[in-house]
């Protein structure tokens, strides 16, 4: 299983550099057409494995983890045998930076510093592809589409977040590393995501919650396309590995994406906790339009929110998007989906 993996991974890497060396040039592309194998979980273990009685154990790697590893391909890469590529830089102050050997990412497992140097790429470089899928930067303008940094940081709160320089990301190590779960390393690439779009963006109580659900949404939209679904925790369930850490109850959800939250009963003041009204919405969105659609019309909208939008507003430029691009049906779906929390 994880030869063949292997061994599609180096003859897509093959492909690559013949198709750069053939090719006449474009720009700068080229230097990004490499490829390397990599080892990850896809996203996270108690997600592919269905267990939610795994547990940190001080970042041991033990026996019960060993079916999540899975060897895929790093793409993007610009050749010179670090986890430097288009769409991501990773920088780590915990361990040495990861380096191929012979063309390829060795196998490191979740208690070496470099399997979460992987997970940020792997990751961040996904939910870019996952954009790219949607249209955006061909059909549609590019979201995004430039070199982010990601710092793999040794603080001890448990708690990624999003720089003050907006682009980037740095995730923690407190319980399960975050880097570990790739919902939350797409979580955090969410509000780079939204920052490219609209600088800045998320000033206020509820332009924050927005981005809170939006950083949400997308972790499980990117997982579940690159993962596949049916998942075998719920889909609504984000960051079920990570989650481990803090909480008590099964399944373990850092938050769900199918709470009952509406507006304004349910608003504590809290951008995380807001943000599940949200996201509910936009779970609401993709179940009755599907995940391209849903996704396609959620990200063209957010282009035209203001940094400190409001739920009503951006609800109203969600619905604008979805009418432009798909239609009266689909807005009447949007719609229907943000008048059940409350917001329209
Ligand atoms: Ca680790
Ligand atoms: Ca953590
Ligand atoms: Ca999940
Ligand atoms: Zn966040």
């Amino acid at each position: 299983m994880a030869h063949r993996t292997l061994a599609a991974a180096v003859a897509a890497a093959a492909i690559l550099s013949v198709a750069a060396t053939a090719a006449p040039a474009v720009g700068s592309s080229n230097r990004w057409a490499h490829a390397a194998a990599g080892t990850v979980f896809l996203p996270n273990p108690v997600q592919q494995l269905g267990d939610e009685s795994l547990i940190d154990a001080k970042d041991a790697d033990y026996a019960a983890l060993a079916p999540a590893y899975r060897r895929v391909t790093l793409s993007h890469l610009d050749g010179s045998g670090t986890l430097t590529g288009q769409y991501v830089a990773v920088k780590s102050s915990t361990g040495a930076a990861a380096r191929t050997v012979d063309g390829a990412f060795p196998a490191w497992h979740r208690d070496a510093d470099q399997f979460e140097q992987v997970m940020g790429y792997y990751w961040v470089t996904s939910a870019q592809e996952y954009l790219q899928h949607l249209g955006f930067g061909s059909a549609l303008r590019p979201v995004n589409e430039r070199q982010i940094a990601l710092r793999v940081d040794q603080y001890g709160g448990d708690n990624s977040f999003f720089r003050g320089d907006k682009a980037n990301i740095t995730v923690g190590k407190g319980g399960v590393d975050d880097a570990e779960d790739g919902e939350v390393v797409v979580h955090e690439y969410g509000h780079s995501v939204q920052d490219g779009q609209v600088p800045g963006f998320g000033t206020t109580l509820e332009s924050g919650a927005i981005g809170e659900a939006f950083g949400d949404y997308l972790a499980v939209v990117v997982t579940s396309w690159r993962a596949g679904a049916p998942t075998k925790t719920p889909e609504a369930c984000v960051a079920d590995w990570d989650s481990t850490s803090y909480t008590r109850t099964v399944p373990h959800c850092l938050r769900r994406l199918d709470g009952t939250k509406t507006y304004p009963a349910d608003v504590v003041g809290e951008v995380h906790a807001d943000g599940e009204i949200w996201s509910r919405a936009l779970w609401d969105i993709r179940r009755a339009l599907g995940d391209t659609k849903a996704s396609t019309l959620i990200v063209e909208a957010q282009f035209a929110f203001a940094p400190d939008t409001t739920f009503r507003a951006a609800a109203l430029d969600t619905v604008a998007a979805a009418q432009r691009l798909y239609g009266s049906s689909a807005a009447k779906a949007v719609t229907a989906a943000f008048h059940a929390r409350g917001i329209l």
